[in-house]
């Protein structure tokens, strides 16, 4: 049985992981209007690991003999000034959602919830990848500057990424 207070903290980071996944969705469409259709591929797939976090914890919450409770998921922003900012943007969310992960563990700590501790171990190791990822994509973007052909290199290769796998390479 888990604690009410652990319960409600981890079906906040649900909502969280939602907002995530939307988020990224939200990246997606834009980097579909702009017709760069490697970095809405790269967006997409992180929705759908976004997605499979917040599943992660909701089966957890469940096994645990809790009770999930779903909140509304805040809007996200839908535009962005370039791709560059969009990614900036990402990289920026990755640090708070590691902030959060981070609130989690001092939390399931504090309660001496050895289990949960357990579990939030696999989303503070995720959250190295999540910022490392985002953060070498910026890194380009920042060394391409405004070079158009850099652009549609930089797209054509994160069209390759293939499921949360292979992103850990990229
Ligand atoms: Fe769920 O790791 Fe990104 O937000």
């Amino acid at each position: 049985m888990i604690v009410e207070k652990m319960e409600t903290a981890l079906n906040e980071q649900i909502n969280a992981e939602f907002f995530s996944a939307y988020l990224y969705l939200a990246m997606a469409a834009f980097f579909e209007e702009e017709n760069l259709s490697g970095c809405a591929h790269w967006m997409e797939l992180q929705y759908r690991e976004e997605s499979e976090h917040a599943m992660k914890i909701y089966k957890y919450i469940n096994d645990r003999g809790g009770r999930v409770r779903l909140d509304v998921i805040e809007k996200p922003q839908d535009k962005w000034e370039s791709p560059l900012a969009a990614f900036e943007a990402a990289y920026k969310h990755e640090q708070y959602i590691t902030g959060r992960i981070n609130d989690l563990m001092k939390l399931a700590v504090e309660l001496n919830d050895f289990t949960t501790q357990s579990f939030l171990q696999w989303y503070l190791n995720e959250q190295i990848e999540e910022e490392a990822n985002v953060n070498s994509i910026v890194q380009s973007f920042n060394l391409m500057g405004n070079d158009r052909r850099g652009l549609f290199m930089m797209d054509r290769e994160l069209k390759q990424r293939q499921g949360s796998a292979d992103i850990k390479k990229q």
